[in-house]
């Protein structure tokens, strides 16, 4: 379920691995996930490109360091062709249900047309940025002006020249502001809790880089090498105050300091909660726009949307053109709205009305041959998200290997609780339960959305032998 990262990263180890009784549902039209959905102006990645790509199929680019949105999805494109993935496609395939069949062992899945299938295993690889969260602002539905979210934009709608409010100064935020600032006559940005952000390296490669990696090309593996390492060792221990943390606040506070010269503006910036609490920002364009002179931050909160503006807490109302929604995704709802069921009818709604759970992120007991790709607990903040999907990838295929000739396997209870015992830990020795609201945990608090270690622990955590915590049940 799901033709982004996830899914195609699945269905090429599949075709690899020779496997080709496989089908591909995808919601939307084309693949891509979330690099289809987002085309705001200003989207990229800051993971540099020759790391957020796969193993097996790596990216190669002599000039830029960070691929855009653009190249993103013709990679994944590219995936999609080079390993003959089309003919498993359906698109315009939503999955409203997926119910295990205790008389048959087998798994009936719904589509959202009404469509039935069935299957022996399942693989759910919907990701966990890809439903937008709008925000429950009163009067919200009543602003008769355009509004529309980052993952949603409209081409249609031409920003010049209009009086624009954002709302949400994430990743999303910031990387849009600057494009729409050129264009737009006025621009009100309103951040409800400011983010640490640290400078982006240049994003052309230097001429000495540039010929190395034309005429040397394993130079390109050094490179992804060398950019994975770094993150995993500097980076990573961040979240759990390790060592790098001072140093990393330290050049967010510089980073600040140097793009911003009025101390009230800078205060505004300034986070009061421990660096890695919520994702980093890694950017130089967000401040240096904040400077210009038709754009406003605006730090009082929200209080009502009006048919022409915003009213904020201090009661002034700001009349704009457009609105844009920068508010982030639904990222702990997991596979909602899909309905799944498991052994004895069992609802993952009901498992995970507490919040989301599963071994290693990617099995359930109960659930019988269902796995998740980019399940609970498994998205990084800190190194590249495709090292994680190979992981799980590489996982699930051990896992059908344990099954040779067909048959059921499900993760022991014993497993999934000590695996989650040792989660739980590793989740309070980190910044994330306490330190500050974010996309990472629930309402109620709980941490159901980033891995807490280094993707290292991960990588060695998902090449054991998963007979150790898997049982071969009989239907
Ligand atoms: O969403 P977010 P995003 N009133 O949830 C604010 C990945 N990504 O789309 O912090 C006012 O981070 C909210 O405020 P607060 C990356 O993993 C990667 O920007 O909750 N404001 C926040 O400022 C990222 O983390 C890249 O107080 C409201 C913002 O909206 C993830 O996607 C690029 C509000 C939401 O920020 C999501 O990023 C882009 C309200 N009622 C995205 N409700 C790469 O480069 C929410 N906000 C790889």
């Amino acid at each position: 379920m799901g033709a982004g990262f996830g899914g195609l990263c699945m269905a090429a180890e599949l075709k690899r691995a020779g496997i080709d009784s496989f089908t591909i549902f995808e919601k939307e039209g084309d693949v891509g996930g979330i690099w289809r959905d987002n085309t705001y102006p200003g989207c990229g990645c800051d993971v540099p490109s020759h790391l957020y790509s796969f193993s097996f199929e790596k990216y190669r680019d002599v000039a830029l360091r960070y691929p855009e949105q653009r190249e993103i999805l013709a990679y994944l494109q590219h995936v999609t062709d080079s390993y003959d993935l089309r003919g498993h496609l359906r698109t315009g395939a939503g999955i409203a249900s997926a119910d295990y069949s205790e008389s048959t062992g087998r798994w009936v899945v719904r589509t959202t047309s009404g469509e039935t299938h069935i299957f022996d295993i399942v693989i759910s690889a919907v990701g966990q940025l890809h439903r937008p969260k709008l925000p429950d602002i009163p009067g919200r539905d009543d602003f008769k002006g355009e509004s529309f979210h980052t993952a949603k934009w409209n081409h249609d709608y031409d920003l010049s020249g209009r009086d624009v409010a954002v709302i949400g100064t994430g990743s999303s935020g910031a990387q849009l502001l600057s494009h729409v600032a050129r264009v737009a006559r006025r621009v009100d940005v309103y951040q409800r809790t400011p983010n640490w952000v640290v400078p982006k390296p240049r994003t052309e490669f230097g001429p000495v880089t540039r010929w190395a990696f034309t005429r040397l090309p394993f130079t390109q593996n050094i490179y992804r090498a060398l950019n994975y390492l770094a993150a995993d060792l500097a980076l990573s221990p961040i979240i759990a105050r390790g060592w790098s943390a001072r140093p990393a606040e330290w050049v967010a506070r510089r980073h600040l300091r140097k793009q911003i010269r009025d101390p009230l503006l800078r205060a505004k910036l300034t986070p009061d909660y421990p660096i890695g609490c919520k994702r980093i920002l890694i950017d130089n364009t967000f401040y240096p726009t904040l400077n210009r002179a038709n754009v406003e931050l605006v730090t009082d909160g929200i209080s009502r949307i009006t048919p022409t503006g915003i009213v904020t807490a201090d009661g002034e109302h700001r009349d704009v053109d457009a609105v844009i929604y920068a508010t982030g995704f639904r990222t702990t709802e997991f596979l909602v709205p899909m309905r799944v069921r498991g052994r004895g009818g069992v609802s993952l709604d009901e498992r995970w009305a507490d919040g989301a759970e599963a071994y290693l992120g990617m099995a359930l007991p109960e659930f019988p041959n269902l796995f998740f790709v980019h399940g609970p607990n498994t998205i990084l903040g800190h190194n590249s998200n495709i090292f994680m999907i190979e992981c799980q990838v590489r996982y699930v295929l051990s896992c059908l290997r344990l099954l040779p000739g067909g048959g059921l396997l499900e993760v022991r209870p014993e497993a999934m609780r000590d695996y989650q015992r040792w989660l739980e830990k590793a989740i309070s020795r980190t910044v994330w339960p306490t330190g500050c609201q974010s996309w990472y945990k629930t309402a109620s608090g709980r941490v159901t959305n980033p891995w807490p270690a280094s993707t290292m622990r991960y990588r060695k955590l998902t090449r054991r032998d998963p007979a150790d915590a898997f049982r071969v049940l009989t239907p």
